[in-house]
């Protein structure tokens, strides 16, 4: 049921003097070793002996995805690249990729977490997990596998891609918990339903997704078709990389790993904290890592504090499922929409199958939003006046739930691009 229930049910007191500690260290340590931070701080004059509280960490500067950047590739590095054991890469979605290290230490550190994100999902080390996040640079891969191993199951290093292969072995090996990010999942129950294989002779219990936004609609989807509970569990390379936060089997948000990351919300736009429970951008200061420690990261992504304890006893708190990056909010017509919430209306509406793709272009001065959505078969070929229908509803839901309204197009069964590792979903033309 923990992992380490002397740390995940740790008594709040005793957590939070625990994390000034290391907050401490950590403070010390950067401003001994990182020229990047000592260079902050002095301009900012701020001595981190002053820093005597939680609350003082306000007092620090952020550090953003650019500083990582303008770093490029080991600068903010706090130790010798000697005691570097392992260096990883973000993905770069969004621009150039940044670079991370790890020491042995961070590497064990890191494994025990993860094994605590794949004990709160339901793994044991009776179980066979299917790791089908790309190993590489990207953390996802390796991240799980080492957890994986720590926590003594048994681990398949599959990797990404080549679907039917990876249903034969999830069919033979006896695969019991399926790793990867929720849209590959998807990916996989669709092809594990064209290969004629039967749901219920594969041996699949539980599945841990993560990596990129998803709705509580795609996991009942997800669910359903492969017949497991699963959970969601967030993380990024800047940090650490999967590991951070991750849902207990209440499946009603992700506790954070408050003993190694003290999280904050801020408001994007002024910078200040919000008041409890709102959302907002989600800040993270690392207390234990040796090589890559990073103070006040900002990671763009926005999600909310859940104040009220949770039932499975972790006393570590909550974050609401990521609502979505700061980077992939639309703004039509002063409105702000998270694909996520594009993808809730469709899940609901019958007749579309799971694939979406949402495209923003600029009308004159306006931003506009078509949703390609897939249809099934017959509705796309026989039924105009279904199809028509259908737009219809999908168009009047998406507009009361959104606020704004937006075009729909059906399109083809089986023709947006299915996705292996993190689903594009956004396609932004307006500066093309
Ligand atoms: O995606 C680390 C990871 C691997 C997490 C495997 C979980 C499982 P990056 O490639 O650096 O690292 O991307 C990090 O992905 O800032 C979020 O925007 C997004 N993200 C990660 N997990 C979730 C999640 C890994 N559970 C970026 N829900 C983050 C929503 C997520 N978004």
């Amino acid at each position: 049921m923990y992992w380490e229930k002397e740390f995940e049910c740790m008594d709040r007191d005793d957590l939070e003097q625990l994390q000034l500690e290391r907050l401490e260290s950590t403070l010390s340590r950067v401003q001994l070793n990182v020229p990047f931070y000592r260079r902050k701080f002095d301009e900012l004059g701020i001595d981190t002996d002053t820093i005597r509280s939680l609350e003082d960490l306000r007092r620090l500067p952020f550090t953003t995805k650019d500083d990582l950047r303008d770093n490029y590739p080991y600068g903010l590095f706090a130790v010798p690249l000697r005691e570097v054991v392992r260096v990883h890469a973000s993905s770069g979605t969004t621009g150039m990729s940044t670079v991370v290290g790890y020491t042995q230490n961070d590497i064990r550190k890191w494994s025990n977490l993860v094994a605590r994100v794949l004990t709160a999902g339901g793994v044991t080390k009776d179980d066979v997990v299917q790791i089908s996040f790309g190993y590489g640079l990207f953390t996802g891969g390796f991240g799980l596998h080492y957890g994986a191993e720590r926590l003594g199951a048994s681990v398949i290093p599959m990797s990404s891609g080549n679907t039917s292969r990876q249903i034969k072995i999830m069919q033979d090996f006896k695969s019991t918990a399926l790793i990867c990010t929720p849209s590959y999942a998807l990916l996989m129950a669709e092809t594990i339903y064209e290969m004629g294989i039967n749901i219920n002779s594969l041996s699949l219990k539980y599945g841990l997704f993560g990596a990129e936004p998803w709705s509580e609609e795609m996991r009942k989807d997800i669910q359903d078709k492969l017949k497991i509970k699963a959970t969601d569990n967030y993380g990024l390379s800047e940090v650490m990389g999967p590991g951070v936060a991750s849902e207990c089997l209440e499946q009603n948000g992700l506790h954070m790993n408050e003993d190694h990351f003290l999280a904050e919300i801020i408001n994007p736009d002024t910078l200040e904290p919000v008041p409890p429970g709102e959302l907002g951008e989600l800040v993270i200061t690392t207390l234990t890592k040796e090589a890559f420690p990073v103070i006040r990261f900002r990671t763009r992504d926005l999600t909310r504090l859940i104040t009220e304890p949770c039932p499975c006893g972790r006393t570590f708190r909550k974050m609401e499922r990521i609502r979505g990056r700061t980077d992939d909010m639309l703004i039509v017509k002063g409105v702000n929409v998270f694909p996520s919430q594009i993808e809730s209306v469709l899940f609901n509406v019958e007749g579309t199958e799971p694939h979406y793709q949402i495209i923003v272009e600029k009308k004159g001065a306006l931003d506009h939003i078509t949703v390609l959505v897939e249809v099934s078969e017959e509705i796309f070929f026989d039924e105009m006046k279904k199809q028509n229908e259908l737009i219809g509803v999908i168009k009047s839901r998406l507009g009361s739930e959104l606020g704004i309204s937006v075009d729909v197009k059906p399109v083809e069964a089986k023709t947006l691009e299915r996705s292996e590792g993190k689903a594009q979903r956004v396609i932004d033309k307006r500066n093309i």
